[in-house]
């Protein structure tokens, strides 16, 4: 099996890829990077990710990038992880929909309230950005939240897609976003943190986060 190192920030979208590795069972490295510090910028990180983003898998010292890649790579390498379908082609497919939509749709949407300055630099334009930013939030928050109806996890059965969307309600808390017109988004949350495997990520994670401050 490959040696695997992982660099995450505590509470950043790369939990998506910290729960995969977790579920999966695998043992691996973690390295906290933090972000404030600008640790994500530092010459030899930048040499192994020129994008200075986490997370970033190492596999026998090789560099991987990219949730949906990551989650991808492990689901595939695990199959009996069940991270992700694996063995209907229409299934897997609507799984990496879903994963895309994630890191193409939901991320970029919530990336403006964390620096909506980032977005426009003019002169009071971040209650603005904030603003589009929480119609733009809440139409994706529907749309998951319909498609969670009736079900106890997105794919029916718990996925990796249902990890990284944990990422996304804890930084609407963070932001303190109204979340009430979500409530099956709430329950999907619920079930999420109460796998042991996500207790155990959250629990690295906070260390990590003690120790980064
Ligand atoms: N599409 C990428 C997004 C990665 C990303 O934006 N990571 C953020 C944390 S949530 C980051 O590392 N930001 C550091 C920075 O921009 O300086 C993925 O899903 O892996």
């Amino acid at each position: 099996m490959p040696q695997f190192t992982f660099y995450f920030a505590p509470g950043a979208c790369s939990l998506a890829s910290h729960i995969a590795l977790e579920e999966a069972g695998v043992a691996f490295e973690p390295k906290p990077v933090a972000l404030r510090k600008g640790e994500q910028m530092a010459p030899e990180y930048l040499a192994l990710n020129p994008k200075g983003k986490v997370p970033l898998l190492l596999v026998d010292g090789k560099p991987l990038t990219e949730n949906v890649a990551i989650i991808n790579y492990l689901a595939k390498l695990y199959p009996a992880a069940g991270l992700l379908p694996s063995n209907d082609a229409l299934a897997e497919a609507e799984a990496l929909s879903l994963l895309a939509y994630c890191s193409a749709g939901l991320h970029p949407v919530m990336s403006r309230f964390f620096g909506p300055q980032r977005f426009c630099d003019l002169p009071d334009a971040t209650a603005n950005v904030v603003k589009l930013a929480s119609e733009a939030n809440a139409k994706n928050f529907a749309i998951i939240d319909k498609m969670l109806a009736g079900k106890d996890f997105i794919l029916g059965t718990y996925s990796a897609v249902d990890g990284y969307l944990l990422v996304f309600w804890r930084w609407a808390q963070y932001h303190k976003l109204d979340l009430t017109a979500f409530p099956h988004y709430a329950a999907l949350v619920e079930r999420v943190m109460q796998r042991p495997a996500v207790q155990r990520v959250l629990a690295r994670e906070q260390e990590a986060q003690a120790a980064i401050a």
